[in-house]
């Protein structure tokens, strides 16, 4: 093997960078330092068509990585089965690379920049061997928006690309533009760390024991090592606009959010948006593709993973989905559940990973009917049936499929200048405490709110599942900087545009439970329930009760016609208890204590009134 020292590059790889279909010298001058250390066999730009789409399916169904399925279900669809190891997000493998340690905050886990930079670049180096490295130029949002959010993911994995084209705009006519500009652009490096030998057999699913998800917030760049799963790989998804745009939206005055946004229709016509934050398989997909159970109501995606909010010159808060496509939960995911999901992937085009395989070539997973197939090859290979006692699909499956595909997708998801914000819900599973659905009396009660947000852990994330933990905006894992000063920009953006002009803010929580165990609320298409009680008092209309977590509405004030459910259940869904609050106190205090100082005064002096409320 010739050894390739850092800085020079093979003969091959030296005419792949001299038909380098790009002027921007900064571009090119990354890509050549990134193929010098990572020594790939080729260097491939992506243009991002439908034929080089189509050409690396059929590479990866041939090395074995892609099933493609029968047509007949999902047509041009594909199934991809990971490494047993590399099945969800890896959060103690995630690493807020900031200047000092404070700049990352007590919630993520800090390395020196410098110091971390020289490990990756040991692990990098040669980690492209016997591979194509392909460079994906892509742009989070709206190409047209007035300032793109421009970036590159080079890659060592086609997985990674063809899931990029379904999750981003990627290609010529991104490069087009940076090339226009010759602007900034996120560099966000990828390798699954698999270099292989010559002669050397691949697997079908190429990864690292050892991972590292890393951000480095002051230059804006990602590196990442030894993954090939979604929010892991898909750089631009959690990496880039949530933990790199936090801290962008930090600095220009904006919000990167990890929320839905859902367009409401009432039945006089009246039109509202409302985001929604809720953790990691809490039900963000669910709630932005819902089908209102109540007669008139109409409800349309814009988006189901990922909000940015910026303020316009009248304080309106506006926000864009800065997706493409869904990465959707597979599990729970059927015509009873979520029929617009799918509708949606039905269409074909989608990438499904970890799903169990019917004996007719399609793919099934727990949900998608009510009876599972009498036999099926499950996400691991083996055969499964029925009586296998274990899951078919893994619980962190996905569904990797183009937005455009959503029937009920609002037109406005188009439109670079976003949607007015009127409503952000908060929520996460909790089978005690948090009532249905509460309004917060003031912007910063929703911070405080927003702050203690707490959720049991599900498996989005490599860890235990079902320990409640505080999960603040949702953006535990996401957050790009110190949690502290997060907290505050809320506050600020507050103070700055009047906390009149903010959006109120709700909590909700589908996920309570009864004495004997089941969920109190039936949940989906019901939720339009409580979205039309949000709605309304948005309108000054709906009536409700004072209580210390804000108002929250009886039974009389909520729609239930046609609803059956006990009335067991809904007084469990709704009731407020001082008694579970109380015992919820010292859990928020402890984790309150963990900002210092950096916790804002308006979040100390919300979190008194609630302590007072319970002692009267
Ligand atoms: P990520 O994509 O990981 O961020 O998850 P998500 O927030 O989009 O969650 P998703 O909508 O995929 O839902 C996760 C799981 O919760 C699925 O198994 C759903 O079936 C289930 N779920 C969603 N909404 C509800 C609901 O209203 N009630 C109940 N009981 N389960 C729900
Ligand atoms: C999440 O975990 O919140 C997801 C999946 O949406 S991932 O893209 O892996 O982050
Ligand atoms: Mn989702």
């Amino acid at each position: 093997m010739t050894d390739i020292s850092r800085g020079a590059l093979s003969a091959e790889l030296e005419k792949d960078l001299q038909n380098a279909p790009t002027t921007h010298a900064g571009l090119l001058e990354w890509v050549r330092d990134v193929a010098a250390l990572t020594e790939p066999d080729r260097i491939y730009w992506v243009d991002g068509s439908e034929e080089e789409y189509n050409r690396l399916a059929q590479e990866l169904v041939d090395a074995g990585t892609f099933v493609r399925l029968s047509d007949h279900e999902f047509p041009n669809s594909y199934a991809a089965f990971s490494d047993p190891d590399d099945v969800a997000r890896v959060e103690e493998r995630t690493f807020i690379c900031s200047q000092t340690e404070e700049g990352a905050g007590p919630t993520n886990n800090w390395r020196d920049p410098v110091e971390m930079k020289q490990t990756l670049t040991g692990l990098f180096k040669g980690s492209m061997r016997g591979r194509t490295m392909y460079v994906i130029p892509f742009v989070m949002g709206s190409l047209k928006a007035k300032n793109p959010k421009m970036a590159v993911e080079i890659t060592d994995s086609a997985y990674v690309v063809c899931s990029m084209r379904i999750m981003a705009t990627i290609g010529k006519d991104v490069l087009a533009k940076l090339d226009e500009t010759q602007g900034f652009f996120v560099k966000a490096l990828h390798s699954v760390g698999a270099p292989l030998e010559p002669g050397q057999a691949d697997v079908s699913w190429p990864c690292n024991p050892e991972k590292y998800i890393v951000q480095f917030p002051e230059t804006r760049e990602i590196w990442s090592f030894g993954s090939g799963y979604g929010g892991n790989a898909l750089l631009g998804k959690k990496c880039y606009a949530l933990r790199i745009a936090s801290v962008i939206g930090h600095d220009e005055g904006w919000m990167a959010e990890h929320m839905l946004i859902l367009k409401v229709t009432n039945p006089e016509g009246v039109t509202r948006y409302i985001s929604a934050a809720f953790p990691s398989a809490c039900g963000k997909t669910n709630f932005a593709m819902m089908d209102p159970t109540i007669d008139g109501w109409k409800a349309e995606m814009v988006g189901d993973d990922i909000a940015w909010i910026e303020f316009d010159e009248n304080h309106q808060a506006r926000v864009v989905n800065p997706e493409a496509g869904l990465f959707g939960v597979a599990p729970g995911t059927g015509y009873s559940t979520n029929p617009n999901a799918m509708k949606a992937i039905s269409k074909g085009n989608t990438i499904f990973t970890n799903v169990a395989l019917t004996d007719d070539g399609s793919v099934w997973w727990e949900g998608k009917t009510d009876e599972a197939p009498a036999h099926l090859t499950d996400w691991t290979g083996k055969d499964w049936t029925p009586e296998s006692g274990r899951p078919a699909a893994h619980p962190n499956s996905r569904f990797c499929t183009p937005a455009s595909q959503v029937d009920m997708l609002a037109p406005e998801y188009y439109d670079p200048e976003g949607v007015p914000l009127s409503a952000i819900v908060l929520g996460g599973r909790r089978k005690t405490t948090v009532p249905l659905v509460s309004e917060s009396d003031s912007w910063e009660q929703g911070v405080f709110r927003a702050v203690t947000l707490s959720s049991e852990t599900t498996a989005a994330a490599k860890g235990a599942v079902g320990v409640v933990r505080r999960d603040p905006m949702a953006m535990l894992p996401f957050i790009g900087y110190n949690a502290g000063d997060y907290f505050q920009h809320w506050i600020d953006l507050g103070k700055k545009h009047g906390a009149e002009n903010m959006p109120k803010v709700y909590y909700v929580n589908w996920f309570r439970r009864t004495p004997d165990g089941s969920f109190a609320w039936p949940g989906f298409g019901e939720n339009s329930r409580v979205v039309k009680w949000i709605f309304d008092r948005l309108d000054g209309k709906g009536g409700g009760t004072q209580t210390f977590l804000g108002t929250v509405p009886t039974k009389e004030d909520l729609d239930l016609t046609g609803l059956s459910i006990s009335d067991e259940e809904l007084n469990a869904a709704l009731a407020v208890s001082k008694d579970e609050w109380v015992a919820e106190l010292p859990g928020i205090d402890e984790w309150l204590a963990k900002f210092g100082d950096k916790l804002p005064a308006e979040v100390k002096a919300e979190r008194d009134a609630l302590a007072q409320a319970l002692e009267n």
